[in-house]
């Protein structure tokens, strides 16, 4: 919709200030037809407005989207560093591109990009990650953390962890993670994460850690091909979920076992997340670029590397693969 009429619109339901306003008025006050306000209407409700309507009477706003600005995170947030500083923007391509750009700049550990919606939201391997208006978590977190360029991944695992203790914490439900970085309920993903670095020789200057959490999606928010596969904590638990609510509980939760993890190392970690582990003891099939293997899955090393037992007892170290339970 054009600014301008966005604003237009927007006027003449405020104005009306919780009661109804026919599409007459709307139409005259826009200056455009009853059908063209329709629309309008129609795309609103895509992007999260309740708007009721009645025949005779017209039209009223009943709520307006809970938006993940910085006021609704911080309000209430309990972490020391993480999310201090929040970059947020209503649409944006990617998080991670914007958090890359912050971290060149100098941006500190703790650092948060969050958008309403991203427009061209990454995977991994050049995939594409769904991510409508409103209705999820995309965000980037920097960190700075100094250790060996080989240890980063762990942290894959580490947000992977974080994820779930937050989703228990604001919901009823049992994720389980999948290796190396989808979290499932009721075997359908719900959490997708992203790790990206930037680092010179052994030197990490700083690690990206995206989250993609599906959250108010209902089943036909998804495109086809991923209804059977994805969900989101509304469809799993049948409530409406607060996001800024899940989103301060991920940064508490990632904070304090990012703490644990510099003073300890990743054997706490390992722990926690072999918890949740859905593959552990499984056979599974493991497609990285060059090959697949079969085999069973026998834990991950303190490197967060999936080791995988083949029939014939030859171990297989996993370091980069799409995993399918079978
Ligand atoms: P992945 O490569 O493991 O998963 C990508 C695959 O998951 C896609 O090919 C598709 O099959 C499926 N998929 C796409 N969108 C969704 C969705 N919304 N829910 C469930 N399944 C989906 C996972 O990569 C890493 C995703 C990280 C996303 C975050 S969002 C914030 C940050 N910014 C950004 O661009 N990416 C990260």
């Amino acid at each position: 919709m054009q600014s301008d009429l966005r604003t237009k619109l927007m006027q003449a339901l405020s104005k009306a200030n919780g009661t109804f306003i026919s599409g007459q008025e709307i139409a005259e006050y826009i200056g455009c037809s009853r059908t063209a306000v329709w629309k309008h209407i129609e795309d609103l409700r895509g992007e999260g407005y309740m708007v009721e309507a009645v025949r005779k009477k017209g039209y009223r706003i009943v709520s307006a989207p809970e938006k993940v600005s910085e006021s609704e995170i911080q309000f209430g947030l309990e972490t020391k560093a993480l999310g201090k500083m929040i970059h947020y923007q209503e649409s944006v391509e990617s998080t991670q591109k914007i958090a890359h750009q912050l971290a060149n700049e100098g941006a500190e550990e703790g650092a948060l990009v969050i958008a309403e919606e991203q427009v061209s939201g990454k995977g991994r391997l050049m995939r594409s990650w769904h991510s409508p208006k409103f209705s999820g978590i995309w965000m980037s977190l920097i960190l700075r953390p100094k250790i060996p360029l080989h240890q980063a991944p762990q942290l894959t695992l580490l947000a992977a962890v974080a994820v779930a203790q937050a989703i228990e914490d604001v919901t009823e439900l049992q994720p389980q993670i999948k290796w190396p970085n989808d979290l499932l309920i009721n075997r359908k993903k719900v959490t997708g994460i992203l790790t990206e670095m930037q680092a010179e020789s052994d030197r990490i200057h700083s690690v990206i850690i995206g989250i993609g959490m599906n959250i108010n999606q209902q089943k036909e928010d998804f495109p086809e091909d991923l209804q059977e596969k994805a969900s989101s904590l509304s469809i799993e638990s049948g409530v409406k979920i607060s996001r800024a609510k899940v989103i301060q509980r991920v940064l508490l939760r990632l904070e304090d076992l990012y703490t644990l993890y510099l003073q300890e190392g990743f054997m706490p970690i390992k722990l926690l997340w072999e918890s949740y582990a859905i593959s552990l003891g499984q056979i599974l099939k493991a497609s990285t670029v060059n090959d697949t293997i079969v085999g069973k899955a026998l834990g991950i090393t303190d490197a967060g590397v999936l080791l995988l037992e083949d029939d014939q007892g030859t171990i297989h170290s996993i370091y980069s693969a799409d995993i399918e339970i079978q």
